[in-house]
């Protein structure tokens, strides 16, 4: 229950116990069941029908990455990445399927270029895009399937509960456009309670950006320890940025450390301390899978395969 997943292994230590160890952090697991604290005597194919999980997590920390992941060892899983396309190229009514469609202009830049003035038009379409992906009914070969699952790329509730909910901190999100977009938020997910159903969160987790001071540079030093993948031998273990970086999204070229770092903090406090005041009665029983991804798993066969069985594991046992 104590196995940190996939954390680098640096001469016999890995960096993320190693980083637990630098911030004097407890000892407990990275890893929490998606399953096992919530129903110790079922599995979560227990229940009739298929098993919808949503992945979590900062931008650029990977959920792209491990969807394909994903679809490449589960084929017959249905997959419903993020609709970004649709949000860098918003289509005139009526133009969605023509050959012409016609482009009303890219919401996602607009949102980064002018924050006050396009976050709550970015957030009403973003979650009105994603809550029709989620209502889609279930494809066929979904049905026909034993072990049913589907997998979707971000939710209706990190919509709320991570971005929305941050604009409004960090101001650009006027206080009434906080509260219509919770008052619809509430009112729609009510409605639509039994279709959205989730059983379980798989949150990826890595660090913005950390710096380490000049004592835990020094015992980390002492460690003699060297990691090119995470940048550890350096002063800073960067992790979503340098994705970010390396994805190079142009809309995302702004985006600064202190926006990942808000964004990783608003998942630790919905996800790992369950400090986020959540309004669904449904959302505070659904399970989370916290899978570390520091170490990049992208190319790497072996962190591959740890991941996956944990996933296996967790959706396979109770
Ligand atoms: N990436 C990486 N190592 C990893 C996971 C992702 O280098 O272990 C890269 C990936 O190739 C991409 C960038 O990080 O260039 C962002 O990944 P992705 O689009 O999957 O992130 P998302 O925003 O979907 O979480
Ligand atoms: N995004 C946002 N608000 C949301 C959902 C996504 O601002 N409710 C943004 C964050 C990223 C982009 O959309 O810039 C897509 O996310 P990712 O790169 O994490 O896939
Ligand atoms: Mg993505």
């Amino acid at each position: 229950a104590t196995e940190v997943v996939a954390a680098q292994v640096v001469g016999g230590m890995t960096a993320a116990r190693l980083l637990r160890r630098l911030l004097r952090a407890p000892s407990s697991s990275m890893v929490r069941s998606a399953v096992r604290g919530v129903c110790p005597s079922r599995g979560l194919h227990a229940e009739r029908g298929p098993r919808r999980l949503s992945i979590e997590g900062n931008i650029a920390v990977g959920k792209s990455t491990f969807v394909k992941l994903l679809t490449k060892t589960y084929p017959e899983w249905h997959i419903a990445p993020e609709p970004v396309a649709t949000w860098q190229s918003v289509q005139a009514a009526g133009t969605r399927k023509a050959f012409t469609a016609q482009s009303l202009g890219n919401l996602l830049d607009m949102m980064y270029q002018e924050p006050a003035r396009w976050s709550y038009t970015f957030q009403t379409f973003s979650f009105m895009s994603r809550l029709k992906v989620q209502l889609e009914p279930f494809p066929e070969k979904l049905l026909q399937a034993k072990k049913a699952v589907q997998i979707f790329e971000r939710s209706v509730y990190s919509d709320r509960y991570i971005f929305a909910k941050n604009l409004f901190e960090n101001g650009s999100l006027s206080d009434i456009e906080w509260h219509i977009y919770q008052d619809w938020h509430s009112f729609l997910l009510q409605e639509f309670a039994s279709r959205l159903r989730l059983h379980g969160f798989i949150y990826l987790q890595a660090t913005p950006q950390m710096t380490l001071n000049d004592e835990m540079f020094a015992r980390w030093r002492e460690e003699g320890k060297q990691s090119s993948k995470t940048n550890i031998g350096s002063r800073s273990l960067k992790v979503c940025l340098k994705r970010l970086h390396q994805r190079a999204r142009k809309e995302e070229k702004g985006v600064e450390l202190a926006y990942l770092e808000q964004l990783h903090g608003q998942h630790e406090a919905w996800l790992v301390h369950k400090t986020t005041e959540l309004h669904f009665e449904a959302l505070l029983n659904i399970p989370v899978l916290v899978l570390d991804v520091n170490e990049d798993f992208s190319e790497e066969v072996t962190k591959q395969e740890e991941l996956m069985k944990k996933v296996e594991e967790d959706l396979n046992s109770c």
